[in-house]
């Protein structure tokens, strides 16, 4: 089977649920959307998981490159611009963003690990297309931003993928599922919070894991949705 999952920031427990609740095995794929670390306590520990499983396709959030350009200007030699862009990036990722527990973790790795996890972020894509059971699914973080007919999704800013809002009341493919994360759908519709929401060949997915506690799954063969929480 084939499953999407979004937005697990650092909520490692409600992750490992998650797979055993689906039986995730190696015939089965995960695609998962982006922002596995920040806010919550284990982000490091979710993206080590997700980076070493072969059957997981992972995609760029707003908040690994949040983490990755603060990794990459750290210690570097910059120019006066490019520190003071540095500075404000970071203190946005760190202060605003809750990146400041995974800034901490980040720092105690070794620096081998260091490596691997700042290519692994470096190279994930931002969006994916596929078909699944005849289905075409077209699978970013934040969704497609400034997506008309006659532009090529190729030629879209990485801004559109990973940091925009979409207008969920538009249709924007008449023959493809847009699944995304990044917006909890308790923000798009209160009567969908902390559920998976279903709308106008749009699939969104983030039920807002580290704020609510219920981390969702879309069965990508059924449509189906899969919850897992921490609370009572
Ligand atoms: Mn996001």
């Amino acid at each position: 089977m084939h499953y999407a999952v979004s937005d697990i920031h650092g909520c490692y427990d409600l992750y490992l649920d998650l797979l055993k609740r689906i039986s995730f095995s190696e015939s089965d794929t995960l695609f998962f959307l982006g922002d596995a670390a920040d806010r919550g306590p284990d982000g490091i520990d979710v993206m080590k998981d997700l980076m070493r499983r072969p059957n997981v396709v992972c995609l760029l959030g707003n908040h690994e490159d949040m983490f990755r350009q603060a990794a990459r200007g750290w210690g570097a030699k910059l120019t006066w611009n490019q520190g003071l862009e540095w500075n404000l990036s970071f203190r946005n990722w760190t202060e605003r963003n809750g990146g400041d527990v995974t800034w901490e973790a980040w720092l105690a790795l070794p620096e081998d690990e260091r490596k691997e996890l700042l290519a692994w972020m470096d190279g994930l894509p931002l969006y994916c297309e596929t078909v699944v059971n005849g289905r075409a699914f077209l699978l970013a973080h934040a969704g497609v931003g400034t997506y008309r007919r006659e532009k090529k999704l190729s030629s879209c800013d990485p801004f559109d993928f990973i940091w925009e809002r979409m207008d969920y009341d538009r249709v924007y493919y008449k023959n493809k599922l847009l699944v995304t994360g990044h917006t909890p759908t308790g923000l798009i519709d209160p009567a969908y919070m902390g559920r998976i929401l279903q709308r106008n060949n749009h699939i969104a997915i983030d039920c807002g894991a580290v704020f609510r506690g219920t981390l969702g799954c879309l069965c990508m063969e059924t449509l189906e949705e899969i919850y897992v929480s921490n609370r009572e």
